[in-house]
């Protein structure tokens, strides 16, 4: 029998403890007490000052205590044991076809056809992925004739999906720039902190988003961007800004880009929705084109989750420009080491419908064609939940920032308290920062929404 007692006071003395031992009547070498720093991921149960953590006859994870459900992937969880027939779940940013169900692009079932008929092998792939695969995706990026690709400028491998990408990133910034911070949108993507967290990278945000103008807040960005310390991290949604579904104007990216460059940082892509924003993706990858244009060294994370619709193949990328090849050369053969010791090598079958459908000009131009429709029945959705709005919202409110949003999502403005009332009353299950994905709504659920919308806006405070 073990039986550990941890003190939380610092005013314990050895003679307390040995007090407490002896009232126990326990062979002390049966006892172990010490002094423990506060942590937060050990239960611990208080008694007074000393703090006890037993460890008789339990399990010896009882000092693990339970993490709250995520954000986000909680949401799908809570939306699933629901029951109730008018349910909508709009938490996950996953696109849904008109009748709500998931979507299999054609152009992917059409790879993989070809992929199964070549009867390929499942060998293991390079650490740093398949070639095939790190050719076009940096292709798809930066545009196929970019110098900087015919330079050797860019270090590209393959990951585990945007999320996967962009810890490999965290992870070589933590390693090679340590102490410096990483500079993040307030609000951003809710995995963003998680993932410096964990890497151990200082963060801190930039305004981005102003509730009065529901719109950005550019002034604010431009601000906290310049008083930043030299050479930190700025890390940037490449298009259709996750939660707000705002992004700046050419214009604004261009000073984006002045500011930076004059504070000598370092930009940091986050690029999950090519395609998605405008239906294009040239014009969707046209601000880090234009960062690449100048010249400046940039990270780049990209995900074939939404645009492909490969959110289980868990297909991505980390890109970083650097200004000569063989800084290029360095930084991949780091970016080697680091993915090595924490997966290996990363999955074939996504890469390769990657590299098939980008890759062929037949089923490229098909891809081109199906994310149009998919971004074209987004737009519809948001153009009717806006009209239902209006229709039915008799304060005079002004909903036409839902109109001026793009992407996946939209930011309603609805606080933590009305989000409650969307999912206990009307069964519309969304993030409780007030976003909403309206990849996951029909035109047909569109009234409904709205009016959950309205009673929870105006009745809720
Ligand atoms: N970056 C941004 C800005 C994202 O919105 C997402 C996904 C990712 C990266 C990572 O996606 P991968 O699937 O790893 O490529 N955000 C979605 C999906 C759910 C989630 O949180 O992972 C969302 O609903 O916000």
């Amino acid at each position: 029998m073990v039986i550990s007692l941890a003190s939380a006071s610092p005013s314990a003395s050895p003679a307390m403890l040995e007090n407490l031992k002896a009232q126990m009547k326990l062979g002390s070498s049966h006892v172990m007490f010490r002094k423990e720093k506060a942590n937060p991921f050990i239960k611990t149960q208080s008694s007074g000052r000393i703090t006890m953590a037993l460890a008789v006859n339990v399990s010896r994870f009882e000092g693990v205590t339970m993490a709250p459900p995520d954000p986000i992937l909680g949401v799908s969880e809570a939306f699933k044991a629901d029951t109730n027939d008018m349910k909508l779940n709009l938490g996950v940013g996953a696109y849904r076809t008109e009748e709500l169900q998931p979507y299999v692009l054609n152009v992917v079932k059409k790879a993989e056809n070809r992929m199964l008929e070549r009867r390929e092998n499942k060998e293991y792939l390079p650490i740093e992925g398949l070639a095939a695969f790190n050719k076009v995706t940096a292709e798809l990026l930066f545009g196929a004739d970019n110098p900087i690709i015919q330079q050797g400028r860019v270090a590209t491998v393959q990951g585990l999906s945007g999320t996967g990408s962009l810890r490999l990133a965290a992870v070589f910034i933590e390693r090679y720039f340590p102490g410096a911070k990483v500079l993040i949108s307030s609000p951003t993507w809710g995995n963003h902190k998680n993932i410096f967290n964990d890497s151990r990278v200082p963060w801190s945000e930039y305004r981005y988003y102003d509730p009065k103008t529901v719109g950005l807040d550019f002034d604010g960005l431009i601000s906290d961007i310049k008083a930043a310390p030299e050479g930190s991290f700025v890390l940037l949604h490449g298009c259709a800004h996750n939660p707000t579904g705002i992004d700046p104007t050419p214009e604004q990216w261009e000073k984006i880009a002045d500011i930076i460059q004059e504070r000598n940082h370092i930009p940091f892509f986050d690029v999950a929705y090519q395609g998605f924003a405008s239906g294009s993706l040239d014009a969707d990858a046209s601000s880090v084109r234009l960062f690449a244009a100048r010249g400046l060294e940039i990270l780049v994370a990209q995900s074939y989750s939404k645009n492909l619709g490969l959110y289980a193949e868990r297909i991505g990328a980390i890109n970083v420009v650097c200004s000569t090849s063989d800084a290029a050369a360095r930084v991949k053969s780091q970016l080697k080491r680091i993915a090595r010791p924490m997966y290996s090598n990363p999955p074939i079958h996504g890469a390769r419908i990657v590299a098939n459908v980008v890759g062929d000009p037949a089923l490229f131009n098909e891809w081109k064609e199906e994310m149009e429709l998919m971004a074209g029945r987004i737009k519809n959705v948001r153009q009717k939940l806006f009209d239902s709005l209006s229709a039915k919202d008799k304060s005079g409110k002004d909903w036409s920032f839902i109109l001026k949003q793009i992407g996946m999502f939209s930011f309603t403005g609805l606080n933590k308290t009305q989000t409650d009332n969307m999912t206990d009353k009307w069964h519309v299950y969304m993030t409780k920062d007030g976003r909403i994905s309206l990849a996951g709504l029909s035109l047909a659920k569109c009234e409904y929404l709205a009016d959950a919308i309205i009673d929870s806006f105006h009745n809720v405070s």
